[in-house]
């Protein structure tokens, strides 16, 4: 693939964020399988890019979840990068937040197969030159560090006219204004990578998928997770497949992960324990990370960690959010006329509610009735 110079476009394949080894600690019995999901999906990655035929893959940080992730995995990953040694492949990388470089036992600190570039520095020294296709490609990386001031930019600047210039970061671009992001973080403004004009910024760091400065001197993007991570990470999950033919290049997706995270909403209204549960079990996928929002005003208190796991087995994950309203359900309104101490507990709080004085009384006044009435449920249960 690499010698002969040829006038074809050079065609370049990007992830980051892949977090292998991440321990989904909180998954339950899920964890593990979402592990080998994450190597599944780095798989995917490299059979992607032979596929693709692509000349160069860049990965821009946090492809593991900790600086020092278990051997076995090491080894997995180094050998992952030595099937695109075989098939010809370059490979540049960046350590990530979650991966840093600057530990002494970093997973970065063993041998690399020779078709690998990692940049070790935190900031731009002289970038890497590459014969690649028939191109002059200049690779420019900055390597996480949380222990050093970093000014980036001056050393992170196209060298040269012509031939085909492409950086890696991981960094936090045009953070939310409200939103404090600390140095360690790398926080810049998309005009700063504009001043780089490098004709491609390849970052890593935020999980969702984003082009900056589009078709630009400093494009820039993120491809975001290649596999959710949590239950928030939802949508189709991709890697970007690049095409340089001089400037900035053409940016297609190419959909990859092995499960998708999704957010439904579900309306209580009249519905009993049973009647939710069998609409839950309706929306039955092995692949979806799936969060269900409860809405209306059922019959019963929904019991949404109990539905979570008699039903988990119908989803890769499942998660329940009780958004449903205490106030108008008809349970509240048939315990309201007891003569119990539910019943007087029900009339209370329900004048508590009536009479509130702010949004923050009235919503805490709605949440003292719904967990008190799930505690006098538990009871009545024993
Ligand atoms: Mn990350």
């Amino acid at each position: 693939m690499s010698g002969a110079p040829s006038s074809g476009p050079l065609t370049v394949l990007h992830s980051a964020d892949l977090h292998l080894g991440r321990s989904f600690a909180s998954w339950g019995d899920a964890g593990q399988a979402r592990q080998q999901d994450l190597l599944d999906t780095l798989d995917q990655i490299g059979s992607l890019a032979r596929e693709h035929e692509v000349h160069l893959v860049v990965l821009a940080g946090d492809q593991f979840d900790r600086h020092n992730p278990e051997p076995a995995l090491a080894s997995r990953f180094l050998a992952w990068l030595d099937r695109l040694n075989q098939a010809g492949i370059q490979v540049a990388m960046i350590s990530g937040n979650h991966d840093s470089y600057w530990y002494e036992d970093s997973v970065y600190r063993q041998s690399l197969p020779p078709n690998t570039i990692l940049f070790r520095e935190p900031s731009c020294g002289e970038p890497v030159m590459l014969e690649i296709a028939g191109h002059s490609v200049w690779l420019y990386g900055i390597a996480h560090d949380h222990t050093r001031h970093r000014d980036v930019l001056p050393g992170f600047r196209r060298r040269g006219d012509g031939d085909i210039h492409i950086g890696l970061m991981h960094a936090t671009v045009d953070p939310r204004p409200d939103f404090d992001v600390a140095d360690r973080y790398l926080p810049l403004q998309r005009v700063d990578l504009a001043t780089t004009e490098l004709d491609y910024i390849a970052l890593g760091h935020i999980h969702g998928s984003r082009t900056i400065n589009d078709g630009q001197p400093g494009m820039a993007a993120y491809p975001g997770s290649p596999e959710p991570l949590d239950t928030t990470e939802t949508g189709e999950r991709s890697v970007l497949l690049l095409r340089f033919t001089g400037g900035p290049p053409s940016l297609s997706r190419l959909p990859c992960g092995r499960r998708t995270a999704r957010r439904q909403s579900l309306d209580c209204t009249g519905l009993g324990g049973d009647e939710i549960a069998n609409r839950i079990t309706d929306f039955a996928d092995d692949n979806a990370i799936l969060t269900v929002e409860l809405t209306g005003a059922p019959q019963e208190i929904p019991a949404t960690e109990d539905l979570e796991t008699r039903h988990a087995h119908h989803f890769c994950y499942l998660s329940l959010v009780d958004r449903t309203s205490v106030v108008d359900a008809g349970y509240v309104r048939q315990i309201e006329n007891e003569r119990t101490i539910r019943g007087q507990f029900v009339r209370e709080l329900r004048d508590l509610i009536s009479n509130a004085q702010s949004d923050e009384e009235r919503e805490t006044a709605e949440l003292a009735l719904q967990l008190g009435l799930i505690q006098l449920q538990k009871r009545s249960a024993e």
